[in-house]
């Protein structure tokens, strides 16, 4: 929810109008994020001030804004030394406008700008007590106590540096927040926090860092200068009298630091990052027992081409045709189809831990919770444990009960889904062993899990989630293959997934040449107000998450119809005029789904019927069907789901929509 970026040259001159273009660049990348609003904070030209512009809207729109106001010869000096501070926002609290737009200040004379992604849940006490010190609010954001509570404390405590300030300000506030402060009066400095939402810090600088570890500083009296990152002239020198120019970028993911730097810090809860005199330290107020001495600077894998749309429209349209390549990169070092052995690097040392276990309990939230159903048929099968699929969010609603040998599965794409992230901090606090399902490195899932199974799909952009999907999918069947290794009875079925993986890219890519006729069946639909999605068995999660899909993208009503329940209520909906489509593939669960189908076209259902390759005798229930290869049954979901994606995909350009940015939805939901 939201993204963060901010950028600080130090000794590297750069003019206005470049930190501008960087800015700009880094909020498209975040721009998935959220995206009703957007803000930029820079120095002002005599350097006294600081300028901002803010806008309602998209990225665009504030790229406009700022080249009008920003047209002037003046904005391409260099500047030897400068921070700027930017910002996409998902509101939370006060309507999109750019009142409430960030970044938000502390006065009318911009003393503190701070750009701020999450919630500040004591927002309404920090404002009363302000108020009382006569602060005037000017937003209806929480985020602005913040840049008023700094200001507070800056005129109590004039000696304190910026680090310090901040760090007394976040020992007030509560709740889930990342955030980046500027301030006019500690110019060519920045200082940033994290609790619960994601920030990480890239840096840039033309010769070799000295170290990849940067030493964490404890409590309040402490000396920057040690902590530095940076080669020194003299490096027997506590300060530095030569520093050397460099670069930073505080961003809420790694895909806006991309095309700048591969080196990156991911902050911890409650670090707080400071730049001053172009010297990154990190510090924490208290040191608590299992607290690291430093933190690590890691080498991001990504590369800028996995971030751009290359020849598709949308970046949502790119990611369902990259899923023959991203299921092998799921499997990739990890499936030996020769050997017929799997290794799951990242849990392989838990696996007697999880064989030894009382029941599974896979949680996640919307497309995430989609993988979980698909799979939970397979896991009980190759298992032999119970397993129960949660919805995090009703999952802590109903604090279920959690015992310690239960281990439990957090499964999520941007791995900063605030749901799961309790719903596991919950399980791990009652003892339970933890695993994570991500698929971004350095995610706070990742980092708070046990141990876990990067999913490998690669930067996914638009919003509705595609290849991560199929790709959690195949980690999840993975895991149920490790499990039922050493079962003779077992090695048949086992053999047969495996063939069934070993293919799977290639049938994708022929479910992908289906694009053209699933078109013309959307052109069919997109003026419908609603589409009914029935399956069965393995495939009625593909009946879920198509019909997630097609409400988030097209805004149209749908809903995924467990067949088995038709007669119980859904089949009430069904006459000559409503949509409906259904999935009718030769599994165990064939004969019932054929039942399914009749009591529809009895009742003057006309569905559009996905099946077999060559499956004659289904098809002549319908004029409208899609073929898809035949696979093992517990694989089907991952073939049937994709004619779903491309259908809502077509639906949503069809009706005009926004496919990669949906109303009312960020790509990562770090609020409850
Ligand atoms: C669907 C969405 C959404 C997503 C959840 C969970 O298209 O992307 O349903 O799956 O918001 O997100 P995470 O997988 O990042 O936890
Ligand atoms: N809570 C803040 C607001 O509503 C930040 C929301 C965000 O993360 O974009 O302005």
């Amino acid at each position: 929810m939201c993204g963060i970026f901010a950028y600080l040259n130090y000794l590297t001159p750069k003019s206005r109008q470049e930190v501008l273009d960087l800015l700009v660049t880094g909020l498209k990348r975040l721009e998935y994020r959220g995206y009703d609003s957007t803000g930029v904070a820079i120095d002002s030209l005599d350097n006294k001030d600081i300028v901002m512009v803010k806008r309602t809207g998209k990225v665009k729109v504030l790229e406009d804004a700022i080249k009008e106001h920003f047209s002037g010869g003046e904005y391409s000096e260099p500047v030897l030394t400068h921070m700027g501070i930017a910002h996409t926002r998902w509101a939370t609290h006060g309507v999109p406008c750019e009142r409430n737009s960030h970044p938000q200040r502390s006065d009318e004379g911009n003393s503190f700008v701070v750009v701020h992604n999450g919630i500040i849940t004591n927002y309404n006490d920090v404002k009363t007590f302000l108020s009382k010190k006569g602060y005037e609010f000017e937003s209806e954001t929480d985020t602005e106590v913040f840049a008023k509570l700094v200001h507070h404390l800056w005129k109590k405590h004039p000696n304190y540096s910026f680090r310090e300030l901040v760090e007394q300000a976040i020992q007030q506030v509560e709740g889930a927040f990342a955030i980046a402060v500027k301030s006019k009066h500690f110019p060519g400095e920045c200082v940033a926090s994290r609790r619960s939402s994601p920030l990480l810090v890239g840096i840039k600088t033309k010769t070799r860092l000295a170290t990849d570890h940067i030493p964490i500083l404890y409590g309040k009296d402490v000396d920057s200068s040690k902590a530095s990152v940076l080669p020194r002239s003299d490096s027997t020198s506590e300060f530095m009298p030569e520093q050397k120019e460099v670069e930073y970028f505080f961003a809420s993911d790694a895909s806006a630091v991309i095309e700048h730097t591969n080196r990156v810090i991911y902050l911890e809860d409650d670090d707080v990052a400071a730049v001053r005199n172009g010297i990154l330290s990190i510090h924490r107020l208290k040191k608590s027992l299992d607290d690291p001495h430093a933190r690590e600077i890691t080498t991001l894998k990504m590369e800028i081409q996995q971030i751009m749309k290359g020849n598709y429209e949308y970046f949502m349209q790119k990611e369902i045709f990259e899923q023959p390549d991203s299921v092998v990169n799921t499997m990739r070092g990890r499936v030996r189809f020769d050997g017929q052995s799997i290794v799951l690097g990242g849990i392989k040392d838990y696996i007697p831990e999880i064989k030894r276990c009382r029941r599974l309990m896979l949680i996640g939230c919307g497309t995430s919770y989609h993988s979980a159903v698909a799979t939970r048929q397979l896991l009980e099968e190759l298992t032999e444990l119970p397993v129960m699929v949660e919805l995090a969010s009703d999952f802590l609603d109903r604090n279920t009960p959690i015992f310690r040998d239960d281990v439990c599965f957090f499964i999520s794409q941007s791995g900063e889904t605030a749901d799961t992230l309790m719903a596991l901090r919950y399980c791990k606090q009652r003892g339970a062993l933890i695993v994570g399902i991500t698929n971004t490195v350095g995610s706070s899932i990742c980092r708070e899990s046990h141990c876990g199974v990067h999913i490998n799909a690669g930067p996914e952009i638009g919003v509705a989630s595609t290849k991560a999907y199929t790709s959690q999918f195949i980690s999840l069947v993975m895991f149920a293959l490790v499990m039922s290794e050493d079962r003779l009875s077992l090695q048949q079925r086992r053999l047969e997934i495996l063939q069934g993986l070993s293919k799977l890219a290639e049938q994708i890519r022929e479910v992908l040449k289906l694009d053209n006729k699933v078109r013309e069946l959307a052109k069919d639909l997109y003026q419908h107000k609603s589409l009914l999605i029935m399956g069965r068995g393995y495939n009625f999660a593909t009946c879920l998450e198509g019909a997630l899909k097609v409400k988030e993208l097209t805004y149209m009503h749908s809903e995924g119809i467990m067949a088995g329940e038709l007669k119980h209520g859904p089949l009430a909906l069904v006459d000559d005029s409503m949509p409906v489509l259904m999935i009718v593939l030769r599994d165990p669960v064939y004969v019932k789904c054929m039942n399914a189908l009749q009591q529809v076209t009895s009742r003057k259902g006309c569905p559009i019927i996905i099946c077999e390759e060559g499956d004659e005798e289904t098809k002549t229930f319908s004029s409208r069907h899609l073929e898809i290869p035949r696979t093992v049954d517990c694989l089907q979901g991952i073939l049937t789901v994709i004619p779903m994606q491309l259908l809502s995909y077509h639906i949503a350009v069809l009706r005009g929509c926004d496919v990669d940015c949906p109303r009312n939805l960020a790509k990562s939901v770090t609020v409850e």
